[in-house]
């Protein structure tokens, strides 16, 4: 059953007016809910705008594993595009509901909920040295709600498109149907709302990697790692062919072609193969046989810190039978987090991924050396597909406030620069 979509034009908020309209033609996307006010704020706290949004519905009935479900991506802006002003956004949160778009559904249903930004046009009005994926969040099994400690903040445009990838998973239910969909929170303060300023943070990614080709090493590095025979997995990330039984090719790490945006961050989620330079490829989507398995990938090139700085926020990415996840400081010989999980009561799946949030954050410094460890425990007798993500959210030392003027001469260039724009049912402007 497909339900009825309509798309909702954004209720602007405070000063800015309102305004609706509403598509004549169904939207394929997700709808959009305005954005408002959360609760009565106290004296000095300034009010929490949630925007929220609605996924289209995905008729489950079959088997789909980690990101080989229906899924869909559509963008939105958080408030109003045309008059740009600085938001920080402080929360986001998804939860599985039924066609209804009220009534909750298990949380199992969710492969992921991924919300991007375009990372060029973010440096071009903030600046800075940063390298950003433009992935701002994942959800997925084990958490879904994140939100930043008290008084910080991810600082965006209202300008900048957001990109929302919604996905289903079923690994459990083999027999029958079910419709779903996700049902989105964005949670966001207005800086000029603010009393008292928020700190800034940006995104980073640790993630974890396996050898598809080449000879042994680190990723991105001239010699082996030591202590890590890594030849010992070349096989398992991408000839799957001759295994019995279920489909796991799109697992294989080298044809993830068709399944759009992945939970790794990057320019090369959507094939998740990520090619070292050095004669080397690497997969962050790989199989996991029965059986214990610790995975050790260097991260320093991937986390690619711009400046020594403090962790505030770290959301996990793991799949069903992850037992950890560890984030070492190796120049130092510290762990910097390690996230434990809990599996489903029944059935396939996590119950819970641990998290880490501190409003007076842990060092990390740009000249150290970095390393994920993964544990997987597969528990089954079938080879079992596995990623390891750290999603890590730090103080952004160079932060300044752009240049309101200057981003909207800029809009007006970009405006000027194309012609009328196609329009798209589902993406509001
Ligand atoms: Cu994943």
């Amino acid at each position: 059953m497909i339900s009825r979509h309509f798309v909702a034009g954004l209720l602007a908020i405070g000063a800015l007016g309102a305004c609706s309209k509403k598509e004549t033609r169904p939207a394929p996307v997700s709808s959009e809910i305005a954005a408002a006010p959360t609760a009565a704020a106290a004296a000095d706290e300034p009010t929490v705008y949630t925007k929220e949004m609605l996924a289209p519905v995905y008729h489950v009935d079959k088997i789909y594993k980690s990101m080989t479900g229906p899924q869909s991506t559509s963008e939105f802006f958080l408030v109003d595009a045309k008059n740009p002003e600085l938001v920080w956004i402080v929360g986001f949160e998804a939860i599985m509901v039924e066609p209804d778009g009220k009534t909750q559904a298990s949380q199992e249903w969710m492969c992921h909920t991924n919300l991007d930004i375009d990372p060029t046009l973010h440096n071009r009005a903030f600046g800075g040295s940063k390298r950003l994926s433009g992935r701002l969040f994942t959800l997925s099994q084990g958490q879904y709600r994140i939100d930043m400690p008290k008084g910080y903040g991810i600082p965006i445009l209202s300008s900048e498109l957001m990109s929302l990838n919604t996905q289903v998973l079923n690994l459990n239910m083999d027999k029958g149907e079910k419709d779903v969909r996700h049902r989105v929170y964005v949670r966001f303060v207005r800086d000029v709302e603010l009393k008292q300023a928020y700190k800034p943070l940006f995104p980073a990614a640790a993630y974890g990697l396996k050898l598809l080709r080449g000879t042994d090493g680190v990723f991105g590095g001239e010699e082996a790692m030591p202590g890590h025979d890594m030849s010992q997995h070349d096989m398992s990330g991408h000839d799957m062919s001759g295994h019995e039984g279920h489909d796991m090719s799109n697992m294989s790490g080298h044809d993830m072609s068709g399944h759009g945006a992945s939970c790794l961050p990057g320019q090369n989620a959507s094939t998740n193969e990520f090619a070292d330079g050095k004669g080397r490829a690497f997969t962050g989507h790989w199989v996991v046989k029965p059986g214990r398995e610790e995975n050790h990938t260097r991260v320093t090139n991937i986390m690619d810190l711009p400046f020594d700085t403090t962790m505030h926020y770290v959301a996990v990415h793991l799949h069903p039978f992850a037992e950890s996840l560890e984030l070492k400081d190796v120049t130092a010989g510290t762990t910097v987090y390690k996230a434990g999980t809990q599996q489903a009561g029944k059935g396939i799946g996590l119950a819970r991924v641990d998290f880490f949030s501190s409003p007076e954050g842990v060092p990390l410094y740009k000249d150290h050396e970095y390393e994920i460890v993964s544990i997987y425990n597969n528990t089954t007798g079938k080879d079992q597909d596995s990623m390891a993500v750290m999603n890590l959210y730090l103080l952004d030392k160079e932060f300044t406030k752009p240049d309101m003027e200057k981003v909207k001469a800029q809009l007006k260039e970009a405006e000027k620069a194309k012609p009328e724009p196609e329009k798209k049912s589902g993406k509001l402007m």
